[in-house]
């Protein structure tokens, strides 16, 4: 059996990647980390470890301990939370990054996964289709520490062989957690609002344009990237990964089909600035011809999960 350890695994991609292991591979497959426990009973089936990926040895004794094939370190310090605490942000996002490459490079790990994101790019990026070797321009302290990581897991792939994955996301959307500081939030606090009727301000302009993906489509491509043959891997900084472009205001459309008395207004704040930095759309053509990366889900489709799901939750809560 493969042995799977997510650090990180009380965040928003984390519960998510941690239900999808579960179901496909089985509860044993995968035991969790996070410096908090996961509030989700289900993912909680799986073994539970403490830990702050920032302390070496606590992570060396857990690897050493734990005998793991693959490690999916998701813990650190989004964009918008990272602005208000530059120094923390770079020191977890960083520091822990660190740790789990040297445990790879000392053999306690086969295969890694650390995500980047679309924050690495900026404004001297193309805006749509932005290219797999596109000039990284990062105006964030996250976006700087995800390229900072980006080129030191190709450091330790091409130094120190360590079979280390990576995925630029763009702005996830999933209704089983709520992301946490994030410029790309509103994605998913607009569900939660149009679930219970009530009207929706958004934090970014109506024609904000950022690539977006919905959690089925992230988890799925995350596993099909650590699936992959190694010699399929042609890229050991991170990859594009595309699914769909949209604007708040489109959003709104796609909720009002369903929704139809749906309010949206806007208060732009400083997360605008960021999201503003940020390219509309993105060209996965590399992801595609490696390991055959393919989006599935479009806006309706998850206007039509996310309303489903979150309204089912808060009527089983109201009960
Ligand atoms: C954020 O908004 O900071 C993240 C990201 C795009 O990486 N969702």
């Amino acid at each position: 059996m493969v042995r799977r350890l997510v650090i990180g695994a009380a965040g928003q991609l984390g519960i998510e990647l941690v239900l999808r292991m579960q179901k496909e591979f089985g509860v044993e497959s995968v035991d969790i980390s996070d410096i908090r426990v996961p509030e989700n009973d289900a993912a909680m089936r799986s073994k539970f470890l403490h830990l702050d990926a920032t302390d070496e040895g606590a992570l060396s004794k857990i690897l050493e301990e734990g005998q793991y094939d693959e490690v999916y370190h998701l813990a650190a310090m989004l964009s918008a939370t990272g602005e208000k605490k530059p120094l923390a942000a770079w020191d977890l996002n960083m520091q822990s990054l660190l740790n789990v490459l040297e445990a790879a490079k000392e053999g306690l790990i086969k295969r890694l996964f650390w995500p980047s994101s679309i924050a690495v790019f900026g404004p001297s990026t193309p805006k749509n289709r932005v290219p797999q070797d596109a000039p990284l321009d990062p105006t964030t302290v996250y976006g700087i520490s995800k390229q900072a990581g980006e080129f030191w897991c190709r450091y330790y792939h091409e130094k120190y062989g360590v079979d280390v994955r990576s995925v630029r996301y763009p702005g996830l959307i999933g209704h089983r957690s709520v992301p946490g500081g994030g410029t790309t939030d509103y994605a998913v606090d607009i569900y939660h609002f149009a679930a219970k009727d009530e009207p929706y301000t958004c934090f970014l302009k109506a024609d904000q344009a950022l690539p977006m993906m919905y959690m089925d489509d992230a988890v799925r491509g995350t596993l099909e990237l650590m699936g992959a043959p190694k010699s399929k891997i042609t890229v050991r900084t991170s990859y594009n990964l595309g699914a769909m472009s949209f604007t708040p205001s489109e959003v709104g459309e796609s909720i009002r089909q369903q929704r139809p008395q749906f309010e949206l207004r806007y208060a732009p704040d400083q997360r605008q600035a960021i999201a503003a930095s940020w390219p509309s759309s993105i060209d996965d053509s590399a992801a595609n011809r490696d390991w055959g990366w393919q989006p599935r889900i479009t806006i309706d489709d998850m206007t039509s999960l996310m309303l489903d799901a979150i309204s089912t939750k808060n009527e089983t809560f109201e009960h």
